[in-house]
């Protein structure tokens, strides 16, 4: 039953109504960007009603609470999801064309609140939605960053980034909460004194500079189920009492400085993917956000628990990454400093609320503190992992006695640093990789000794992704057509896709099937055409790749195979040759020049042959400009080939894989990550499987014996396409792409040259891409196996993920909300 809010004519008042108090203006008069926040205003207005009623629902029922921490939330858009979750989005696209709106143009005003960088803050709003849908009481943690992810912009073929001041209008979807402040301490020193009543030493934290942290709740719904969970990101703002207080003191300084740390905390989200930088203010950051959510779960549960050992029965923290590990410190300083609670006591708690996932195996990416700045910046914090690293190599010693190779390798803090994932693996109680194959490798090479010692802690949860927003909103023909042959239930429940397996050889649905797939190439083409200024064919093969730019993603292997296609085309122009769109997307972080240099070479590439008449159209390259959660809802829509051609064993999951695949776009990939389970569940005849396996590429980074240069000198063609990047067939200027070419060949290039071994893969490559050619020809052949995708997709939901994460990790209770 829908809303009654949500009746065409009922609606239609509320959005009038909406326009005319905000902005007294009428419909008539008023900007879309309005009309956007009017429409949103009303069905917040039916969202906090079901807020209340689950926040009812949870104090009757009492249910164990996960607190999903991460410093990173992708959300895309909130509008149309919630739409779609309230049962509402056609009701309320009627009652938008009534009014002479389209409900696509109001979305399109929503910002995208772009607060991660890519696929490890894309998972944390998948799992909030599958939370919610699944009926269990969930809170996100964050940071809610001033600026999110930049906005990419190209300009003469280069990145250039722009600030996303995504507040700028105000946020339709979220509640100041200042009831709910907390305080975060910065800096000073600790003082012992003894405390003769407790009989033992009391800590005492002086001189630091103090936070103020404000929550800001979003709401999460849940599909058809009522439930609205939260997300609380953390803003900060000045202590103003303290202020008052410091200019009496006369201590016009230390108030400056308050002040100053309030308003750069959290001013923006680092845009960096899997590189450390250890910046001082990125600490700042995850000490901000974990202790103010620690406080306030602690605070939620003592209002109705009296016995704070028992914390562990109701709540969970679930650290994404090593990123919020501060909190295993934190709690123990909350526990023993706050709640009196001995060592002993607090540790048993501890490590019975705090689990850890691991989301990457490259090594830049490990989050290493100094000692110097960690133990300034949280004194009383650094004491307490000391006092963990002291226990924990008690215990090494017991375990291996004598054997100090393991000290120095497991040691929390070693050669003046922190290192965030040995503490996070120490102090939880899970440890888990994303995909099965990465499980395995933190098992057996990365976290081996760790592994060893503790066994029982490990465990796979392999990723997936939300198909209430990646088909039943990003692709509404599609999903309309599932729902049409096999009934809704595929909403909440993926599996059902199964049931078109049915049709993989029924002409009439194959038919059907392709036919939606080439209106949603059309949609993409439109948007290419009015974002990039690109025309683009959608009768040819949309291959795409679409994700953040690292060099292990191997964006370089795909432009470097296009350039060898070009060459072979004017080479041979009147070889068969099916046309081909090649679609990139990608953000490179702003530091990472090498990154930056192939998003320049994509679109010198790009201009060269999509102006060569030579090649007679048969080739198109296309960057599109600022990819983002809400532009890919459009493009995996319109995928023919999804491109996943990682180095094997570096990319843990990947989920845009799955997202391509549960759009009917086959796998073109190598044996990394999900792609192994997704190849497994699809069949191996349905996706186009190349290059190295992650044994052979661990073998080779262990013993050496990869030549590039060999490859260089004994294959033409490829020696072709490198000479071409310094030879000034892209670009005039000779030196433009000499960093690229000499990543792939100069010794000098550390750790090795071609670290991605991009050459040794690349006859693989363009053989599985002939391979694509020819499926695609044989139209029957192709509409079967995109068919196929899509039906053997269902593993990939992350509703399958949060069931598995709360039967072997969380153990978390079904609320219910909503009576039938
Ligand atoms: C790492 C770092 C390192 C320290 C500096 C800032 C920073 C910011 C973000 C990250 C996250 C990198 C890890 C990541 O995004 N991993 C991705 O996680 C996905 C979800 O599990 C997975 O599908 C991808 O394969 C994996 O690369």
């Amino acid at each position: 039953m829908i809303d009654k809010q949500f009746e065409k004519e009922e609606f239609k008042k509320s959005v009038k109504e909406n326009v005319k108090f905000l902005y007294r203006k009428t419909l008539e008069e008023a900007t879309q960007e309005q009309i956007f926040q009017a429409v949103s205003y009303t069905v917040k207005d039916v969202i906090i009603d079901n807020w209340l009623k689950s926040q009812k629902a949870y104090e009757k029922q009492d249910p164990k609470i996960v607190y999903y921490m991460s410093m990173e939330f992708l959300m895309g858009r909130a509008l149309g999801n919630n739409l779609i979750n309230l049962g509402a989005y056609g009701e309320v696209k009627e009652a938008l064309e009534e009014l002479g709106l389209d409900i696509n143009c109001i979305e399109d005003q929503e910002p995208d609140p772009a607060l991660g960088n890519g696929g490890l803050g894309r998972l944390a709003a998948c799992f909030l939605d599958s939370l919610a849908t699944l009926n269990y009481c969930a809170y996100g943690c964050g940071i809610r960053y001033r600026y999110g992810m930049f906005k990419q912009e190209i300009r003469d073929g280069y990145q250039v980034e722009a600030p996303d001041n995504w507040l700028k209008n105000g946020y339709p979807f979220e509640l100041r909460r200042p009831e709910y402040a907390k305080e975060v301490h910065f800096g000073g020193y600790v003082r012992v004194e003894w405390d003769p009543v407790n009989n033992q030493n009391k800590f005492i934290h002086e001189g630091y500079q103090a936070v103020k942290a404000v929550p800001y709740d979003m709401p999460i719904t849940g599909y058809n189920n009522d439930v609205v969970n939260t997300l609380r990101i953390w803003d900060a703002e000045p202590i103003v009492d303290f202020n008052l207080d410091s200019f009496d003191k006369g201590d016009y300084h230390n108030a400056v400085e308050q002040e100053n740390l309030a308003r750069t905390i959290v001013e923006v989200l680092y845009p960096n993917d899997n590189h450390m930088a250890g910046k001082e203010l990125r600490l700042k950051q995850q000490y901000f956000f974990v202790s103010a959510s620690l406080q306030a779960a602690i605070a939620k549960y003592k209002k109705t628990h009296d016995d704070i050992t028992k914390l562990h029965e109701k709540v969970v923290f679930q650290m994404n990454d090593t990123h919020p590990t501060v909190a295993v410190a934190e709690l123990m300083r909350l526990l023993m400093d706050q709640e009196g609670l001995g060592w002993d006591q607090a540790w048993d708690i501890t490590t019975k609320c705090c689990a850890y996932t691991n989301h990457t195996i490259m090594s830049e990416a490990l989050e290493k503190w100094p000692i110097e700045l960690f133990s300034r910046l949280l004194p009383r914090v650094y004491q307490i992992i000391e006092e963990i690293n002291r226990r924990f190599i008690l215990e090494i010693q017991q375990k291996y006695p004598g054997n100090f190779e393991k000290i120095k390798k497991m040691a929390i803090i070693y050669d003046g640093q922190v290192k965030m994932a040995h503490l996070a693996i120490v102090a939880g109680y899970s440890v888990n990789g994303v995909a099965r194959l990465h499980t395995e490798i933190l098992k057996n090479q990365e976290l081996k000794d760790f592994y060893e010692m503790m066994p029982e802690k490990f465990n796979n949860k392999t990723n997936g992704i939300t198909q209430r927003r990646f088909l039943a909103h990003g692709n509404p023909l599609l999903a309309d057509w599932v729902t049409d042959k096999i009934g809704p239930d595929w909403i909440t429940d993926l599996s059902q896709l199964s049931k078109l397996k049915v049709y993989a050889d029924d002409e009439k649905a194959l038919q059907e099937f392709m036919t939606i797939k080439f209106k949603n190439k059309e949609r993409l083409a439109k948007y290419i055409l009015e974002h990039n200024g690109v025309e683009v064919d959608p009768h040819s093969i949309f291959d795409i790749q679409v994700k953040r730019l690292h060099e292990y993603k191997r964006q370089l292997l795909n432009i470097l195979h296009v350039i060898y296609l070009y060459n072979q085309i004017k080479a041979h122009p009147e070889m068969d040759f099916y046309p081909r769109t090649f679609i990139f997307g990608a953000k490179a972080s702003a530091a990472y020049a090498r990154a930056k240099k192939i998003i320049k070479l994509i679109n010198c590439v790009a201009d060269v042959v999509n102006n060569d008449a030579s090649i007679n159209g048969k080739l198109k390259v296309v960057f599109i400009e600022n990819y983002r959660v809400s532009n890919a809802e459009i493009i995996f829509a319109a995928a023919d080939v999804s491109e996943q051609i990682s180095t094997a064993s570096k990319e843990a999951s990947g989920t845009g894989n799955m997202k391509f695949m549960l759009n009917g776009a086959p796998t073109l990939g190598t044996m990394d990550g999900a792609n192994v389970e997704i190849v497994q569940e699809v069949g191996e005849e349905n996706a186009f499987i190349f290059g190295m396996s992650s044994d052979q590429i661990i073998n080779y980074e262990n013993n050496g014996g990869y030549d590039p240069d060999f490859i260089y000198n004994t294959d033409p063609e490829i020696r072709q396409v490198l000479m071409q990047l310094i030879n000034g067939t892209f670009s005039s200027d000779t030196e433009m792409f000499r960093d690229i070419y000499n990543s792939l060949l100069d010794k000098r290039n550390m750790p090795r040259p071609d670290q991605y071994f991009i050459l040794g893969d690349f006859r693989s490559y363009a053989e599985a891409q002939k391979r694509v050619e020819e499926a695609y020809k044989d139209e029957k052949r192709w509409a079967k196996m995109a068919l196929l995708n899509t039906a053997c997709s269902g593993k990939f939901t992350s509703d399958r993920t949060i069931q598995e994460y709360v039967d072997d990790i969380w153990h978390l209770d079904k609320v219910v909300v909503k009576e039938n």
